[in-house]
């Protein structure tokens, strides 16, 4: 949260820190770039992409490796919208965080490419449940159900035909139950002899 919060003050202008580095688009002669080194030790630790005056979004570099792990997006008024990082840490960003109340949303391109084919949705830090584009053909096509951590229930679109045909529930004893939906109505009912 340390750059979050330093960002924040960068910001409103409460607190500028010495070693800032402006850049100006050479036709406009607008500002375009800030780049601050927050321990004076000569290397950028965040850089804020500025437009019309004001920050739109930032990279930062919080470990000191010299690889950006952390991008951050603002809407107008400067609010925080989105919040990338790297899973592998090497300044690829794979992953997008939104946050809105108790609610968070991660978005994550598995296959590093920026095609988003996983998302998880979290209350309060809980894990609720996912969606998955399993063949990333663009159409989430498996979710995953979860109570108190435990997953508690798989849909799956088998034959891509755009809704969930299967569904796999998971009783605490061990047990699934195998339910099919051929037609897509929402109405489950168990497959003939499976259990
Ligand atoms: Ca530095
Ligand atoms: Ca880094
Ligand atoms: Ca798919």
């Amino acid at each position: 949260m340390r750059l979050l919060l330093l960002t924040m003050l960068v910001s409103w202008g409460c607190s500028a820190p010495r070693d800032v580095t402006p850049t100006y688009d050479p036709k406009t002669h607008e500002l375009v770039r800030l780049d601050y080194d927050y321990d004076h030790n000569g290397t950028t630790d965040v850089r804020t992409f500025m437009a019309h005056g004001k920050p739109v979004r930032l990279e930062g570099d919080t470990n000191q490796d010299l690889v950006i792990d952390r991008w951050e997006y603002y809407d107008e008024s400067g609010a925080l919208t989105k919040l990338g990082a790297s899973t592998a840490n090497d300044g690829v960003e794979d992953s997008w965080i939104y946050k809105d109340g108790q609610d968070t949303r991660v978005e994550v391109a598995t296959q590093r490419d920026g095609r988003i084919d996983r998302r998880e949705f979290y209350t309060a830090g809980e894990l609720l449940r996912t969606e998955r584009d399993t063949d990333r053909d663009g159409q989430m096509d498996a979710w995953e159900l979860f109570d108190h951590g435990v997953l508690r229930q798989l849909l799956l679109d088998d034959a891509h035909v755009g809704h969930a045909t299967r569904r796999l529930t998971y009783d605490a004893d061990g047990t699934v139950l195998l339910e099919i939906d051929p037609d897509g109505d929402g109405h489950f009912t168990p497959e003939a002899g499976v259990r």
